[in-house]
């Protein structure tokens, strides 16, 4: 498969968009090819998850919420995703950088009925990077009504405001420790609005979807709010995150989470480094 160029389907409109509101919608970006590849990796990914590996959530039915980070190293079809699909330009376009490095790759897997739903956040927070032009690419795998989608708050990524950081395990109704509390000891709770009690108020955008479409966000945005699933519907999700021109590496004292800082490290990546080598290729150049 060859590399895909987006200029043609990338409209002026939903670059726009993408900057003011930090999310956009795009439709039947991926041709049904990708999809299959895809499914075809997480097939793979699921058999041998990585050390990274979480189930964030498992009720007393056995419904349970998965996750994992950074696989595409042992996952042929998603270097093969990250490398050759349009992801990288789309990114780059949208957040009008001069090139792209790839960061990481993460799944949100639910099974029928879950009922977990993604605590509102902010990304950047949680990264071994900082900068504002950061995106990600959620790709469901399998159609999903707005209801259950991922939700987002529109312009919230032009703020300043930070909040403090969810211990996501913290959250699992069924107690298990999904999580390494030792790595959380020193974060404060929670402080981020009450989104959920009055979404209109907060402007709460999600959209119907299908395999192929794609939303794309910068990581500073507020959002969360999906995965109340129907007993009959799963959600398999892939996403994309990528690194554009202000991005450098930020090891943080604290709540790195996918904390890549060791592993950064013994590539030679040092905080205030420009993302680079091996682990953060760059994929995607304007020029
Ligand atoms: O799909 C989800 O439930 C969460 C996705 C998310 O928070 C992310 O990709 O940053």
């Amino acid at each position: 498969m060859s590399a895909d160029s987006v200029t043609r389907q990338l409209t002026a409109e939903q670059v726009e968009r993408f900057r003011r509101d930090g999310v956009v919608m795009l439709p039947t970006m991926f041709d049904r090819s990708w999809i299959d590849v895809l499914q075809a990796g997480l097939e793979r990914h699921l058999q041998a998850p990585t050390q990274r590996a979480r189930v964030w959530d498992r009720d007393d039915q056995g419904r349970t919420m998965f996750w994992d980070s950074m696989a595409w190293h042992n996952v042929a079809e998603y270097q093969q995703f990250v490398f050759q699909s349009c992801a990288a330009e789309l990114a780059g376009r949208l957040m009008g950088s001069a090139a792209v490095n790839f960061y990481f790759d993460a799944v949100f897997v639910r099974s029928p009925g879950a009922q977990f739903e993604t605590p509102w956040h902010q990304d950047e927070p949680y990264w071994s990077v900082r900068g504002h032009d950061t995106c990600t690419v959620w790709m469901p795998l399998v159609p999903v009504a707005a209801e259950n989608a991922l939700s987002f708050v529109p312009g919230s990524h032009l703020t300043d405001q930070i909040y403090e950081q969810y211990d996501f395990g913290r959250l699992n109704p069924d107690g298990k420790p999904d999580v390494d509390r030792s790595d959380f000891s020193a974060i404060a709770e929670a402080d981020v609005p009450d989104i959920a009690a009055d979404p209109n108020r907060f402007g709460v955008l999600s959209w119907d979807m299908e395999p192929g479409d794609c939303v794309v966000f910068n990581s500073r945005i507020l959002h969360g709010g999906s995965g109340r699933l129907p007993d009959d519907r799963d959600l398999r999700v892939f996403t994309s995150k990528w690194l554009g021109d202000d991005v450098r590496i930020a090891f943080r004292s604290e709540g790195m989470d996918p904390d890549f800082s060791q592993i950064m490290t013994e590539y030679g990546l040092a905080s205030g480094d420009r993302p680079g080598t091996e682990l953060l290729p760059q994929i995607w150049s304007s020029n």
